[in-house]
């Protein structure tokens, strides 16, 4: 009997996830990424964290609050264990350096990026990058990767860079407000030109926190795109969920309650 006649589905190679905020003041969000590790990991291949892990990251240093140091630890342990760990930076966590890397024993991968799981290849961001029509984000995004405006910011005290980064917090808040959905949401001409950048026809992505599966016709073809949702256990409508490659490259989505969503 091959795997395909068998009722059981077939073996989880890949997980993905993104958005999950974490803080310390989120603990039912946090126990939920802890418990996702230690049960939903066992037995997969490669676990790829795509952006915004963190509520925010203020530099390696910080590594220095047990807090941030108790989820590089349980990462680590994740790839101690036998599973590749692959990261890409979110808008939130785009500070992290060699320094978590090497604390959660993961490996940092470019935005996009382009992988093969299960003899399926396909393309992974995190999405704020096809954000385009949020002009004020892409400006701010533009300055805020420049290397050398890192540098400088990363040279500040701690403390302050992190009250730099809960006034942005607050801008970003006030902010959305102003913005429309459609501007925050992905371009579709942006997704196209990753789509034929990376000549791919599937992206997983998040960053919007609009969990979906979209599939556009092209000539020749269908591209898909599958969207991450975002974590919140720490409120009565609860948010969260991942998605899943299996051996025979069959890709699934999961809910904050660990059921597949079918759509
Ligand atoms: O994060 P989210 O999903 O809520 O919103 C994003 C965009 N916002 C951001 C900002 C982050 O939330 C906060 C940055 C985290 C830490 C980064 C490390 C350190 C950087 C140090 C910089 C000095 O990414 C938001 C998008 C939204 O996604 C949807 O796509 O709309 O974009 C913005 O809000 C950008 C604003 O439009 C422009 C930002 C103005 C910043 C003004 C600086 C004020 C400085 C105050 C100092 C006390
Ligand atoms: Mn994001």
């Amino acid at each position: 009997m091959t795997a395909s006649d068998s009722s059981q589905p077939a073996a989880t190679v890949a997980l993905f996830i993104s958005d999950l905020h974490l803080q310390a003041a989120h603990p039912r969000t946090t126990q939920a990424f802890l418990d996702f590790l230690q049960v939903q990991t066992k037995r997969v291949q490669q676990l790829y964290l795509l952006g915004d892990l963190f509520e925010y990251w203020a530099g390696d240093d910080d590594l220095e609050t047990p807090y941030n140091l108790e989820i590089a630890e349980a990462i680590r342990q994740v790839g101690a264990a036998g599973v590749a760990v692959f990261w890409i930076a979110g808008n939130r966590d785009f500070l992290v350096g060699d320094g978590f890397a090497q604390a959660a024993g993961l490996t940092m991968l470019p935005d996009p990026s382009v992988i093969t799981v299960a003899g399926r290849r396909l393309a992974i961001a995190h999405g704020d990058a096809q954000c385009t029509d949020d002009l004020a984000y892409m400006a701010f995004r533009e300055q805020v990767r420049q290397p050398q405006w890192q540098a400088q910011f990363l040279a500040l005290p701690l403390a302050q860079r992190k009250t730099i980064i809960a006034g942005i917090r607050k801008e970003s808040q006030e902010g959305q407000r102003q913005k429309s959905m459609e501007i925050m949401d992905v371009n579709a001409e942006a997704v196209n030109a990753l789509f034929d950048a990376t000549t791919t026809d599937t992206l997983i992505h998040g960053h919007t926190h609009r969990p979906a599966r979209h599939q556009t016709s092209i000539d020749g073809g269908v591209r898909t795109r599958y969207v991450l949702p975002d974590w919140e256990y720490d409120v009565k409508a609860q948010r969260g969920g991942w998605i899943a490659i299996d051996a025979e490259g069959v890709i699934r989505r999961f809910g904050h309650d660990s059921q597949e969503l079918l759509d």
